[in-house]
């Protein structure tokens, strides 16, 4: 394998500054698809090249050869289908042959693409082949289901600008423009190191000692497109990643930011992230301990073994042309007050570790990090980010059927929060919302889901400002709460809160007379009786109402709600 880097220029899709004038004047006629976040993040490294050797969304030949054998049809080594999912009505619309506008959220046109392929994807093979399980728990198999579109377009792009970036434009560069400061710079041994997460004192050694050990230069790459729910932004990151650059010796060492949108497909994922920085102009790679691994699956199991993508990349390193350094998991060794790596350290050394999950109960109860862990620049950039949880805004989001008691507990747990006071209280009961917000919708699935939506867009800004929202609609659809629940958890916590009253006592109490009606054929599409109600698997709580009274009902959410740290001191 070549070790020193060809820094040559690689293909760009765009086209000459005149042409792109000219293309875009005459993208006006054409039809538009508005791209989603995630195909803004995909369509940019297409342009750029950082998806070299791709030249524009997968065909249906690429795609099939990539989802089954990891390559495109040539052979080519491509692991994970790039592929522009859109509305079955807007794919209906087009010829095949036909070129469309690819405009960005506010409408600007980014690209146009020849339409030269359309299907419907087989989504549960997809995911059963590039994920390795068709279960929604995994972050990428739950988009795929849930979010993407059902039909896939394929064919040739041409760019015509770059998606548009206000933050940290400094810090961002294309695979060109590393390569061109790479070869300014002199560095022809490059080691990447991929992260979506803060660097703290043992990613800042074992990246350090993976450059010496490959007598490279370091080129930190954090993604900054989209990655898993629940991260923390990348806005909080890029200041904390600006932070440890300082601790690294002067001009070894360079931090880039990567608009990639992940995808968390483990062994898969490491090859396409090798692919990727072999495009930047890296010769080696940082693959660690379960690297872009989802978490649990819906038995509780990981989803890969902690190195099955060191395995995969290992076995693909040659073609990919890119070296892999593996991660040598770090520990702080109290005697020696340095970090090592936990495979050369002698048993009765005392070793002290602290785990994502605990570094986040210390964040969010206020506690101390001690600075062998972390840099306290890198502390307080959290800590600001994240105020201890009694002082966060939150979530509290009720479902239930109709005449379950939702509403009633909901007010009674409103004026209970007033009176504690400190954070601003908004209730979203469901009839408040269809009154103010969504007074357009009924009762379809495609309304409901759009009145749910509304709600966890409102909630999810009450709680991103430092607010307690309180949602009572009946939500009956389980996928849809859970997209609110990852919008809002962004931001805060959502505690989802079952009222299990049955649908026999629903029915007994018919508060608002609807039940009579639906069993009478005089209402449509009644939850319960003519329209499903998915039972939620694992709310944070569930609350039975028959034969408990509603301050009862309220104070057990208030329990629930200190238990988490989210009220009292
Ligand atoms: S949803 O499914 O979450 O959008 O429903 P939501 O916004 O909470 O509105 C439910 C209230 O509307 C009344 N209503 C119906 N409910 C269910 N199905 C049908 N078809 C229907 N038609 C009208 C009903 O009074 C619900 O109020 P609550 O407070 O839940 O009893």
């Amino acid at each position: 394998m070549t070790m020193l880097s060809n820094l040559a220029p690689i293909p760009e899709l765009y086209v000459s500054y005149d042409s792109a004038q000219k293309l875009k004047a005459e993208a006006g006629d054409l039809k538009s698809h508005d791209l989603t976040p995630r195909q803004i993040c995909d369509l940019g490294l297409l342009m750029n090249g950082g998806f070299n050797p791709l030249k524009g969304f997968l065909s249906q030949a690429d795609y099939e050869a990539v989802v089954e054998n990891m390559r495109l049809q040539d052979g080519t080594l491509w692991p994970m289908p790039i592929t522009l999912d859109v509305s079955e009505k807007f794919a209906d619309s087009l010829e095949l042959g036909e070129d469309i506008a690819l405009r960005d959220q506010e409408g600007v046109i980014l690209a146009t693409m020849t339409v030269t392929d359309r299907w419907t994807p087989d989504k549960s093979n997809e995911a059963e082949k590039v994920f390795g399980a068709d279960d929604s728990a995994h972050p990428g198999v739950n988009y795929l289901h849930n979010t993407a579109g059902e039909v896939y377009l394929g064919g040739p792009v041409t760019g015509i600008q770059q998606p548009v970036h206000y933050d940290f434009r400094g810090r961002r560069d294309t695979p060109n423009e590393l390569r061109a400061l790479f070869r300014k710079l002199g560095w022809r041994r490059i080691v990447a190191f991929q992260t979506r997460n803060p660097l703290h004192r043992a990613h800042q050694e074992l990246t350090f000692r993976a450059a010496r050990e490959a007598q490279a230069n370091l080129l930190i790459h954090p993604v900054v497109g989209m990655t898993k729910p629940g991260d923390v932004d990348h806005f909080t990151r890029v200041r904390c990643y600006e932070a440890v650059l300082d601790k690294y010796p002067a001009a070894t060492t360079t931090l880039s930011l990567l608009n990639l949108a992940m995808r968390m497909g483990g062994p898969r994922e490491a090859v396409w992230h090798g692919l990727i920085r072999k495009n930047h102009g890296c010769t080696h790679f940082i693959v660690g301990r379960d690297h872009a691994g989802p978490g649990k699956n819906s038995a509780g199991e990981d989803f890969y073994g902690p190195y099955d993508a060191q395995e995969l990349f290992r076995k693909h390193q040659e073609e990919i042309g890119v070296e892999m350094v593996d991660f040598k998991h770090m520990v702080y060794v109290q005697e020696r007050a340095q970090y090592e790596p936990a495979d050369e350290i002698e048993e009765d050394a005392t070793v002290l570790n602290i785990s994502g999950t605990e570094l986040r109960r210390r964040l969010q109860e206020g506690l101390e990090i001690p600075e062998w862990f972390s840099f306290p620049e890198v502390v307080s950039e959290l800590r600001r980010t994240r105020p201890p949880r009694n002082q966060q805004g939150f979530t509290v989001f009720f479902t239930g059927l109709s005449g379950s008691g939702k509403s009633t507990i909901a007010n009674a747990l409103m004026v209970k929060l007033m009176e504690m006071g400190g954070r601003p209280v908004t209730l979203l009961d469901g009839d408040i919302v269809r009154k103010n917000l969504s007074s357009e919708l009924g009762f379809s699935k495609e309304h409901r889901d759009l009145n749910i939506r509304r709600i966890g867009y409102v909630a999810s800004e009450i709680t991103k400002n430092g607010g307690i929202a309180i949602c009572a609609p009946i939500a009956p659809y389980a996928t849809t709460r859970r997209a609110v629940r990852e919008e809002i958890e962004q931001f805060g916590a959502f505690i989802e809160i079952h009222v299990a009253t049955s649908l026999e006592e629903c029915e007994r109490r018919d508060r608002k007379g609807l039940y009579k009606l639906a069993r009478e054929g005089k209402i449509k599409e009644f939850t319960g009786i003519s329209d499903p109600y998915d039972v939620p698997e694992d709310p944070e709580l569930r609350v039975d109402t028959e034969g408990i009274e509603v301050d009862n009902c309220a104070h057990q959410v208030l329990l629930k709600l200190e238990n988490m740290g989210l009220i009292g001191a």
